[in-house]
């Protein structure tokens, strides 16, 4: 069985968008993953820490046959080959990658919480996640009507790297 699942993905050190184009081509590869779309890159302001650099977030569309343990496994195993060693809560990183929807889900597990919990409180995760699931439902409410409620300022597109990520991966798959 086939389940549509959304991913966040976010960093703020070294090549972010390197380690987004080598992440999303892990998912391309793997035989239990699909890319269904991709959202544009955004720059926004770092949240629970603020001294540290702004991040880059986006979000990514997958159809998978993967259960959603499965899925979380294979999301850190990107994050590790990304370099991306877990340190301080909330603190910088190369490669953070999210599962925010599991198809119409919702899993309360030891380390395992879909939806994500506090999506609709996000201004980094719903900006990208509204341009790929715009109709999907978080806490009752779609995503899209979500972002548009925001009011947090200083989330901002990025189109040079969204550029260079399309890129990256043209170049990724020959
Ligand atoms: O939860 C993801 C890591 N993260 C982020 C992020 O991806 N973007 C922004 N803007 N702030 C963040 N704080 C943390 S922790």
């Amino acid at each position: 069985m086939k389940t549509e699942a959304t991913l966040g993905l976010g960093g703020n050190v070294g090549d972010v968008v390197e380690a987004f184009s080598s992440a999303l081509s892990g998912l391309k590869a793997h035989p239990g993953t699909s890319l269904r779309g991709l959202s544009r890159i955004y720059r926004t302001p770092p949240w629970g820490k603020l001294d540290q650099p702004d991040f880059l977030n986006m979000a990514a569309l997958v159809e998978t046959s993967l259960s959603a343990r499965e899925l979380l496994a294979l999301c850190l195993e990107l994050e590790r080959r990304s370099g991306r060693e877990r340190r301080e809560r909330w603190g910088p990183r190369t490669l953070d990658i999210d599962i925010l929807t599991y198809g119409p889900n919702a899993i309360d597990e030891p380390g395992l919480q879909v939806p994500h919990p506090r999506i609709a409180e996000r201004a980094f995760v719903l900006a990208p996640l509204a341009e790929i699931a715009p109709e999907r439902q978080i806490e009752g409410r779609p995503v899209a009507a979500l972002w548009r409620a925001m009011t947090e300022p200083g989330i901002q597109l990025a189109p040079a790297e969204t550029e260079r990520l399309r890129d990256l991966l043209a170049r990724a798959a020959g």
